[in-house]
């Protein structure tokens, strides 16, 4: 038995999660964290919100309401979202909890009794009137490029330029409008990242098993141009956690908060605290999984994020972590995802393009998507969401496969023996051809799992599924039935032994699925499968179960054609910022 550390990438707290954010860290996390869980691994899954930077102010502000309202209000949501999609987090915090303010601070002390902190005097676009400084994109003005009038000060969104805010014409705060801009000094801390470079690059080095997709991003920004360069950790704003050095105040950064990538990594040690808090424990119940002097030195670390976030988890966090001098537990895999397009081009919050994780749970249950995503994740390049690939996948597998096996085997065994595993008979030359092939695609299953490799083992798993129907399809229960009833007896009971073995491997795609089959099945708990016959010889004679209803329903053309004009345009604002 291992111990294993998993942490998913934390959500921005402004709006609704898209299935692109879904399948780029917080549902490819879970199905590892569920399968490593039914293994009987001890696991650790962690995901919170990310609170802070200026989106979250902005979104707050659109909303008319605080910002921490508007945060608390939102990690209901998407707490709500994360539940209903089965994401069995053990604890999903929020960045802006007391106990990240606090550690953020620590970290921060200790990068400065280091040497490793630097204050750099800036300038900076200041507004008297909303009485602070504004950050790029809070400035707005007409584009110099094509005149559009509501470009942001680090971008036209019109004709998607990169601007410096001193570029605008006519420039005027997003907060109030008002245009009696100035720019004044202001006092920043710098993380020397530049001074850790060395011993950044060894240790990516030497992380010899680490895919290739996170090895390259990681050494690309080591490596290119100028090296690895200094980072601004704080910023002129009202909302993130005080600059701090450790519990003392620091001099001439009064005001000031903690750049929002600084403080969102160290979150993941915080809301492990905050699950000790939540729990009634002691502190040494997350020292245990974070501190190799507090038991943790035998963890398993795994991180799971999209390939953007690449950067500030090999980079960033890892100088946080190595530059405090203090024993904190470094990641030991990092699992990066390319991007889902949807119908040919890019999800994206900001347009409202594409379906948000609410929308999909009006369309279809939770394991239809978690299947179809994990089916087609992402994995060694970009994949392609469209309503025909997603009608096809879920009618393929989900309710000509599975469903149907279910269903076929359940209701024929209720006419004909009524709703209880029928005894008669004994496995044959058939049943241990099915169990032996069925053997060799689980162990290629468990194989692909733990080697996170999840289209593969969605295609094993299917392809154990589809084992089944051919079983069944070969030894035709319904025909033999009539002249040998004994023999249609055991093809029963080697059948809804499958299901029962089916409900098991499933549940980390399928959770809800495989508690329902649990269900009908009576099964008290869900064993993961030795070899084959063992588990398919499980379930004996006599013991009852209940036709569960029907598991999937197939997608017609017509639902499909709807669903696509429904998600065509841009998503009405409804928390999406
Ligand atoms: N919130 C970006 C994202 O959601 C950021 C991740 C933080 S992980 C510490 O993609
Ligand atoms: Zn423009």
């Amino acid at each position: 038995m291992e111990r294993i550390l998993i942490t998913s990438a934390i959500p921005y707290i402004n709006g609704i999660k898209h299935l692109g954010n879904l399948v780029g860290s917080q549902l490819p996390s879970d199905v590892y964290a569920r399968y490593m869980r039914a293994r009987g691994h001890e696991v650790m899954h962690i995901c919170a919100t990310d609170a802070h930077g200026p989106p979250a102010e902005i979104a707050a502000q659109k909303a008319g309401k605080p910002v921490a309202a508007y945060c608390a209000e939102m990690w209901a949501v998407q707490k709500d979202l994360s539940d209903r999609f089965g994401l069995g987090f053990d604890h999903f915090g929020r960045s802006s909890s007391q106990r990240n303010h606090s550690l953020t601070q620590h970290f921060a002390g200790q990068l400065a009794a280091a040497g490793l902190i630097r204050a750099v005097s800036e300038r900076q676009v200041y507004s008297p009137t909303d009485g602070r400084f504004l950050p790029d994109r809070y400035i707005e003005g007409t584009c110099p490029n094509c005149g559009y009038e509501s470009a942001r000060g680090d971008q036209c969104e019109n004709c998607t330029k990169q601007l410096e805010p001193t570029e605008l014409i006519d420039p005027r705060s997003a907060i109030s409008g008002a245009t009696d801009l100035e720019v004044r000094e202001t006092t920043h801390l710098y993380l020397r990242q530049s001074a850790m470079a060395e011993r950044l690059e060894h240790w990516i080095q030497t992380r010899t098993d680490w895919p290739i997709l996170t090895t390259s991003i990681a050494l690309k920004w080591l490596r290119d141009g100028d090296g690895l360069q200094d980072r601004g950790i704080t910023r002129d704003l009202d909302w993130g956690i005080p600059v701090k050095k450790g519990t003392e105040p620091w001099p001439g950064m009064e005001g000031k908060v903690f750049y929002v990538w600084f403080d969102a990594p160290i979150e993941y040690i915080a809301a492990t605290a905050e699950w000790a808090d939540a729990t009634g424990q002691d502190d040494a119940a997350w020292l245990r999984w974070w501190r190799t002097d507090r038991g943790a030195e035998d963890v398993r670390y795994v991180q799971f994020m999209g390939k953007d976030n690449v950067p500030f988890h090999t980079l960033s966090f890892p100088v946080t972590i190595l530059g405090s001098g203090e024993p904190w537990k470094l990641v030991d895999y990092i699992k990066a995802f390319n991007y889902l397009t949807y119908q040919g081009g890019q999800f994206s919050t900001s347009q409202g393009r594409g379906v948000f994780m609410d929308q999909a749970l009006e369309v279809q249950p939770a394991d239809v998507w978690r299947w179809w995503l994990m089916a087609n994740v992402p994995e060694s390049s970009d994949s392609a969401f469209t309503w025909e690939a997603f009608q096809q996948g879920v009618n393929k597998d989900l309710s000509a496969v599975l469903g149907n096996f279910v269903s076929r085997v359940t209701k024929f065994c209720r006419a004909r023996f009524g709703e209880v595993v029928p005894e008669g008979g004994a496995y044959g030359p058939a049943e241990a051809e099915a169990s032996a092939a069925i053997d060799t695609r689980l162990r290629a299953y468990e194989a692909a799992m733990e080697a996170m490799e999840f289209r593969k083992a969605a295609g094993e798993l299917r392809a154990i599924w589809v084992l089944g129907n051919e079983y069944l399809q070969t030894a035709a229960p319904w025909a033999v039935f009539k002249a040998d009833p004994d023999r249609s007896a055991a093809i029963l009971r080697f059948a809804l032994n499958l299901i029962a073995l089916y409900a098991a491997i499933s549940a980390p795609f399928l959770p809800f699925t495989a508690q329902k089959l649990q269900t009908a099945l009576n099964l008290e708990t869900q064993r993961w499968p030795g070899t084959a016959a063992d588990a398919l010889a499980e379930l004996a004679g006599g013991h009852s179960f209940q036709v569960p209803d029907n598991l999937f329903a197939k997608i017609t053309d017509d639902e499909r054609d709807a669903w696509q004009a429904r998600f065509a345009g841009k998503r009405a604002e409804a928390g999406a910022a």
